[in-house]
């Protein structure tokens, strides 16, 4: 029923190149007490009032723990060359540093076993936010040294269970949500607001994350296995006249990852931005060695064009003005140009955005492969029937995924050494601070029976997976 929306393009995605979909544990397992899961920063901060839209918590979510085989099965319904997933590091190690909770790591396994069963290459995320809380509690969560030290073990036993069968690895995802929004806005798990911890953060993953490669390096045994890192690089654009903006939000938001972790080295502009916030003095001699390990291809994440002005008059109290969440937000703020049309989440929809990005990327690491690593929109989506069953035409979304789908093919024609295109998400979840409100999946999950529906977009990237080039729709109302 869906075919007749569908017609072939001529834009074809040539090999190597991985096509696949996303989601992370959180937002999809549930099964939060069950299993021998331990407890995480987000099943404190969802339970805490106030703090998540309607009181959404992670508790159940997709409910994917109890579905992995028909979910398994939805994946290969697809056709997806590769599942990226994350792991629950509580479900994994309860406390994040002590004993091992082996039924975790047995449904971590029969996942990976399951993709490889139907053909589909794993993809796994080690930290996509759920840090166990017993961490927060102890050392602080990403403010204490300690997390670092407790997630290059957690690397080396998850790399030592699975690094026989996962293809691509990821030590963070998005690490600038971990830092900023949890110890800066404090927007999202643990909930705190303090510049200076939100420093701390950042240094700390940026350590981990070193510290996790190695500890990668050192355990896995699949000979063609890559080892990665997911960053919300921000395509930023300045008002005219407003270029220090610019480059105080990309020191802030984008090299202050990048630096250590591609380069060995934070920015020297950006201690200057912070000057007042911190001496960085939780930087000990060795760590940016520490932190710039050589990887084997680079993640990227793309929704919108941050674009921004300088603000100087504005409130250096409110941690989270003009939506960014950075120590300088005093200086800078985001401003959303009228003209264009806006997902959902209203987040501006410019495609060219993805393929400037993706072009400046291989410009500044020309040796480095890319990969998008999550796209999507949200979109109030509708049920109606069709032929007598349920179905769901969400033509916004599917145009939002061509046209970013044709962004990524523009670069790569124009020289972006780009090697992999993921949706976000493959099922409807658990949208963090903001609940199960928005709906970001190909595949719509009925919340209260589980049931999944593949909407027009899955359909659509079935079609992208079977063929390598990308559909259009016959029609758009
Ligand atoms: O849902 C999130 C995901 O967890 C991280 N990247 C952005 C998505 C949409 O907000």
């Amino acid at each position: 029923m869906y075919h007749d929306q569908i017609t072939s393009g001529s834009l074809t995605f040539r090999e190597p190149f991985l096509l696949g979909a996303a989601t992370a544990a959180y937002q999809i397992e549930g099964a939060a007490h069950e299993g021998g899961r331990g407890a995480s920063i987000w099943d404190t901060f969802s339970h805490t009032p106030g703090k998540t839209a309607d009181g959404a918590t992670g508790d159940v979510a997709a409910d994917h723990y109890h579905h992995l085989e028909a979910d398994l099965d939805l994946i290969a319904s697809l056709n997806l060359d590769a599942y990226r997933f994350s792991i629950s590091w509580p479900r994994v190690m309860p406390l994040g540093d002590g004993d091992i909770n082996q039924e975790g790591l047995d449904f971590y396994s029969r996942l990976v076993d399951g993709l490889l069963a139907r053909g589909v290459e794993p993809v796994v995320t080690l930290n996509h936010w759920d840090l166990p809380q017993s961490l927060e509690d102890r050392h602080g969560g990403w403010r204490g040294r300690q997390t670092s030290y407790a997630f290059e073990r957690y690397a080396e036993v998850m790399g030592a269970a699975l690094g026989d069968r996962v293809a691509i690895w990821a030590t963070h995802n998005e690490p600038w949500n971990n830092s900023y929004s949890g110890y800066g806005s404090g927007a999202f798990a643990p909930g705190v607001r303090s510049h200076e911890a939100a420093l701390r953060a950042v240094h700390h993953l940026n350590l981990a994350h070193g510290l996790g490669v190695a500890a990668l390096r050192r355990t896995i045994t699949r000979p063609d296995a890559r080892v990665s890192v997911v960053l919300n690089i921000f395509r930023i654009e300045a008002e005219p006249g407003h270029e220090e903006a610019a480059r105080r939000v990309d020191a802030i938001a984008n090299r202050a990852f990048t630096g250590p972790m591609l380069r060995g080295a934070y920015p020297a502009e950006l201690f200057d931005y912070t000057r007042h916030v911190t001496d960085w003095s939780f930087v000990q001699p060795g760590d940016l060695e520490t932190c710039h390990q050589p990887l084997d291809l680079l993640g990227v994440n793309y929704y919108e064009v941050m674009h921004v002005r300088g603000a100087a008059d504005l409130d250096p109290e409110n941690l989270s003005l003009g939506g960014t969440d950075f120590p300088s937000s005093e200086y800078v703020e985001t401003v959303q140009p009228e003209s264009l049309e806006r997902t959902g989440m209203g987040w501006g929809i410019e495609p060219q955005g993805l393929t400037n990005l993706l072009l400046a990327l291989t410009e500044e690491y020309p040796e480095l492969p890319i990969m998008v690593m999550e796209n999507g929109a949200a979109f109030h989506d509708q049920v109606t029937q069709i032929d007598g069953r349920p179905a769901v035409l969400d033509h916004h979304r599917t145009s939002y995924l061509i046209g970013h789908a044709t962004a990524t093919h523009r670069a790569i024609e124009q020289g972006a050494n780009v090697q992999g295109y993921f949706v976000w998400s493959l099922l409807d979840n658990f949208e963090w601070a903001l609940g199960y409100g928005p709906r970001f999946g190909v595949v719509r999950v009925d919340y209260e029976t589980q049931e999944r529906l593949p909407k027009l977009s899955a359909h659509w990237l079935a079609e992208l997976c079977a063929t390598r080039t990308i559909p259009h729709l016959r029609e758009h109302p």
